[in-house]
């Protein structure tokens, strides 16, 4: 296998963190924002909606969306939860990350990381972002200050989707974190997985 992968992004990343999680061998081609390398995976269709991260499987099929990824690869593992019920619970949370936790704490993060992002980071914009996301965060801190895990009792892709964004929140993002005791605890929990790697 190899991953299409930019090397910066939370989307990227939550994939390399539950290949190694999983022990997984696959090759990593970075693509980092704006580089040549990306405008020539785009050329040679290696991404299929003109993102990262994309899997190549060995047969030549690409898989793009960081979370259809991290299904594919969880599947048949503790990840993702073979009982049909707690499986959608995993669901909704990867969902959720995508159509609204990612459009509040990773485009503040990104406004703020990317130099080239940061003429649109207005002061209106990234105020309201903030809130927004303190509100997103809020929803987490709900689940994580009563329960170890966001579904169940143990780690799920869930956990894995939600880390990548999550654990940069306040480094990239601006958000104030000692709002949420929950998540950092949690954040602690992930990182003391086996096969756990940084980003
Ligand atoms: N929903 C997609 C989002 C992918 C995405 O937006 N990737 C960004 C990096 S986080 C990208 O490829 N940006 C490069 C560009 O737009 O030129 C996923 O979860 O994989």
């Amino acid at each position: 296998m190899r991953l299409w992968s930019m090397p910066s992004s939370g989307n990227s990343y939550k994939v390399r963190l539950l290949l190694s999680l999983l022990g997984r061998d696959c090759e990593i081609v970075d693509v980092e924002d704006a580089s040549p390398e990306l405008a020539r995976a785009r050329a040679d269709a290696r991404l299929p909606f003109g993102k990262a991260p994309v899997l190549e499987l060995d047969d030549g099929r690409l898989l793009p969306e960081s979370n259809a990824i991290l299904c594919w690869l969880g599947e048949g593992s503790a990840f993702l939860p073979a009982d049909s019920f707690t499986r959608a619970q995993v669901l909704a949370w990867l969902f959720w990350e995508q159509n609204q936790h990612e459009g509040t704490v990773a485009v503040r993060g990104a406004l703020n990381h990317y130099p080239s992002r940061r003429h649109l980071a207005t002061p209106e914009r990234m105020a309201d972002l903030l809130d927004r996301g303190h509100a997103h965060l809020q929803v987490m801190e709900d689940r994580l200050s009563a329960d170890d895990w966001l579904v169940g009792d143990a780690p799920s892709l869930a956990d894995v989707s939600l880390y990548g964004y999550t654990h940069t929140a306040q480094d990239r993002g601006g958000f104030d974190m000692t709002r949420f005791p929950g998540i950092g605890a949690w954040i602690a929990r992930v990182a003391a997985l086996p096969g756990y790697r940084a980003l």
